[in-house]
């Protein structure tokens, strides 16, 4: 019998926006089984110097009431991918292409896919509209 794929992805999904949506929905289509590792706030904290707007729970109860998402955890450390890839027993690692190349490293243990990201929209460029926003009204 053939057991049908687990895909795994991984992201901080601040201000969940249509890029992020999109990048599950078609990270879902590559498999059975969708888990997804949310980025805690140390982790982003350690690497951007600046904790989230949205705190890891709320980021991660937004992405466990996504439909097609089956299984949602904490990313603590990006050295961990390995063992969070192994842990879920992930046939399929996907990511948007802002990250192509970083992570075939991996190809080892499974599938690595990198999706065209959503143009025109970011989590950064949001956040940036709103600053502009507060400026030009103060
Ligand atoms: N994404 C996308 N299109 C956008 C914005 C984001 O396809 N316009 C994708 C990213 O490529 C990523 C996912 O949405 O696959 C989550 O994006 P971020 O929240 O920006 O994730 P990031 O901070 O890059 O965290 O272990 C890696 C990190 O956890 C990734």
């Amino acid at each position: 019998m053939t057991r049908s794929k687990t895909v795994i992805t991984f992201g901080t999904y601040d201000l969940f926006h249509i890029g992020h949506l999109n990048v599950l929905h078609r990270a879902a289509a590559l498999g059975g089984r969708l888990v997804v590792g949310v980025s805690s706030d140390a982790l982003n904290f350690s690497k951007k110097a600046a904790f989230p707007v949205f705190s890891q729970a709320d980021r991660m109860a937004i992405i466990r009431a996504i439909r097609v998402v089956d299984e949602v955890f904490l990313e603590e450390s990006l050295e961990q991918k390995g063992d969070y890839i192994r842990a879920h027993h992930a046939d399929v690692l996907v990511m948007g292409d802002d990250w192509a190349g970083k992570f075939d490293m991996f190809r080892s243990l499974c599938e690595v896919v990198y999706l065209p990201r959503t143009e025109g929209i970011s989590t950064t460029a949001i956040k940036q509209g709103l600053e502009r926003e507060r400026i030009v009204q103060a």
